[in-house]
């Protein structure tokens, strides 16, 4: 081998393995990012029963992956640099040659494949359903670009009705069932459970259970439109207590508070947002938009865009479509005198 010939070859096998390593770590200096920074991240973080399984099938996939990634690769290298037998680099060997390599290869594959193809089964096997009955049972419905979340009762004056934030008492399987109102959107709080696709027209159902205490980011993952990246929610595990007195909590009606700025501004609520929005305990009935009865004991609002606090619900209120594009909520028009009755009255939604 002459010396160009040489340098031609070291550069060939350098690209490849290069090439190689940038695909092969691309997804995993995303996966090591700190919790926080990737709140979606379930490559490394499982907090159930319901993904605990599927992470350890993923990280033995990566892990095999690996190792047959290094010795194809070394393979590669090996043949770059072996000299032809023949003198001539340009003949090749005799046909059927190499052909007992292509058998075993191919048999080693076929076998890796078959495995993991059974342990992917015994994975489903073990995610299909909760090792007890769910103690909860939810309906969330998908709309562009939010989430409407019923929790329902046998008594029809118990079940309520909130959005974009869910809340499950730690260490208990809940089933959540999964409608759309428009287009398909699809469920997905990966450090709690799988993906479920929420398809018009259909009832899709998944479980998912938090063995810790903690607030889990959920996200829409079937492409929706133009926000469908502003379709984010919330599962906050709590304890058993505190879960329940949240479910009371939700469950009464908003109490009119006598004030004349709260008075005017739930008027103005009536007028200009009831057409959309529904309050419990007032007339506004709006069925196409977030229930706002306790819109305060909400964390984040748009569906995960702002936290809430009074002045980001102001700059929504009159600037949804610069913060949102598309939404389904107009930029409302308001003076500073509505704005601030309006503020008193949503103040009291707690
Ligand atoms: C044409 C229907 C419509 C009208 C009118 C409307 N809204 Fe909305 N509103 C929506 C929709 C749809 C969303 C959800 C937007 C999203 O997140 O994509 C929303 C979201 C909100 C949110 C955030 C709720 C949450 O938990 O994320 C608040 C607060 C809100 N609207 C208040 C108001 C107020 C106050 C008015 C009246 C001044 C009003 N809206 C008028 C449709 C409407
Ligand atoms: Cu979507």
């Amino acid at each position: 081998m002459n010396g160009s010939e040489f340098r031609s070859r070291l550069v060939s096998s350098v690209n490849y393995v290069f090439f190689l390593c940038a695909l092969a770590f691309l997804p995993t200096s995303a996966a090591s990012a700190d919790n926080e920074v990737a709140p979606l991240n379930y490559f490394l973080h499982s907090y159930g029963p319901a993904s605990m399984p599927t992470m350890h099938l993923g990280w033995v996939f990566v892990a095999l992956l690996a190792v047959i990634f290094v010795i194809i690769s070394a393979l590669l290298v090996v043949a770059v640099f072996r000299n032809p037998p023949s003198e001539d680099s340009h003949q090749f060997g005799r046909e059927d040659e190499g052909m007992p390599w292509i058998y075993i290869g191919t048999g080693i594959s076929a076998c890796i494949l078959f495995a993991l193809a059974i342990y992917t089964l015994i994975t489903l096997n073990a995610i299909a359903k909760p090792t007890h009955a769910p103690a909860l049972t939810l309906t969330v419905t998908g709309y562009d670009w939010w989430w409407k979340v019923e929790y329902e009762d046998d008594d029809p004056t118990r079940s309520f009705v909130t959005a974009n934030e869910i809340h499950i008492p730690v260490g208990q399987p809940v089933l959540v069932k999964l409608k759309s109102a428009d287009v398909i959107h699809a469920f997905w709080v990966p450090m709690l459970a799988g993906k479920t696709q929420m398809i018009p027209g259909l009832t899709n159902q998944q479980w998912l259970q938090a063995d810790g205490e903690g607030v889990y980011s959920g996200q829409c993952t079937q492409y929706c439109g133009v926000q469908h990246a502003h379709m984010g929610l919330e599962v906050v595990a709590q304890t058993e207590d505190e879960f329940r007195t949240w479910q009371d909590a939700q469950r009464q009606s908003v109490v009119t508070v006598s004030a004349i700025d709260v008075n005017a501004g739930q008027k103005l609520f009536l007028d200009q947002c009831a057409g959309c929005h529904a309050i419990r305990g007032t007339e506004a009935v709006g069925a196409h938009a977030p229930d706002l009865t306790h819109l305060k004991s909400r964390r984040l609002i748009a569906a995960g865009l702002l936290t809430n606090t009074p002045e980001h619900l102001v700059q929504w209120i009159t600037h949804a479509q610069d913060l949102k594009p598309g939404a389904r909520m107009p930029s409302m028009v308001l003076t500073a005198t509505e704005i601030s009755t309006l503020s008193a009255f949503l103040s009291t939604l707690n």
